[in-house]
């Protein structure tokens, strides 16, 4: 296991905008989340020490979404970098291939997760990548990644990709809050995650938004 057995299903994505805004969040969150998502931007203006800063101030799964999308030798060298920071899990785009995932996956070895992207949450991610999402979750299988991400703003992709990958995979659905996914849902149609990023660090009180959330899905989970 590379990301804790789920409690309040939250992801949070901390795309704050530097280090001292981070911080102040997680400060209040740290203990209501599952696991921490590091995006480009923040560790673009910080650098990758803050990924592991945090992962010791705060003892949580981190995941390193960085959508690696490039050839072996450069999703190498990205993977070494981003497992000595401390991460738990990578996520890479599975439109790359197999090769370039199965780098990814040698180099984090037993020390971290490989989740594949399927498609972006976003209307540009039913424009290519939707055709090939099953192929992507059938990739997962076929390497035997960590799992995979679905769209939270549309479950019933979720409740098919679950179908493919089985109940083993896991499956972080981002797209919950901010962008019109609902928590309660996601996990219905078998997301093992949802991920929230603006809905809780935008709040004026990002505790009280993230207790919300947990609250929200608690009467959900069976
Ligand atoms: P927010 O909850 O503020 O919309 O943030 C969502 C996070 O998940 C951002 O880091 C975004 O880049 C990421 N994300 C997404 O929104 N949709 C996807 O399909 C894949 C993502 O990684």
């Amino acid at each position: 296991m590379f990301l804790n057995t789920p409690n309040s299903h939250i992801i949070l994505a901390i795309d704050t905008p530097d280090r001292t805004s981070t911080l102040h969040v997680l400060d209040q969150c740290y203990d209501v989340v599952d696991a921490i998502k590091f995006n480009y931007p923040l560790i673009l203006k910080e650098g990758l020490s803050l990924l592991t800063e945090v992962k010791r101030k705060y003892n949580l799964p981190i995941i390193a979404d960085f959508k690696v999308a490039d050839v072996p030798v450069t999703n190498n060298r990205i993977a070494n970098l981003v497992k000595d920071a401390g991460a738990d899990a990578i996520m890479v785009h599975g439109f790359i291939g197999s090769d370039s995932i199965l780098e990814l996956k040698e180099v984090a070895g037993n020390e971290m997760g490989i989740i594949i992207v399927t498609e972006l949450t976003s209307p540009g991610g039913l424009e290519f990548t939707r055709q090939h999402a099953t192929q992507f979750a059938e990739l997962c299988n076929f390497l035997d990644c960590y799992g995979i991400q679905a769209p939270g703003t549309r479950p019933d992709q979720i409740k098919a990709l679950r179908g493919i990958v089985g109940s083993e995979k896991v499956i972080v659905s981002c797209g919950i809050g901010a962008q019109g996914g609902q928590l309660a849902d996601a996990i219905d149609a078998g997301a093992t995650f949802g991920i929230i990023g603006r809905a809780i660090y935008e709040d004026k009180h990002p505790r009280a938004a993230a207790i919300r959330f947990q609250k929200e899905v608690s009467k959900h989970v069976h």
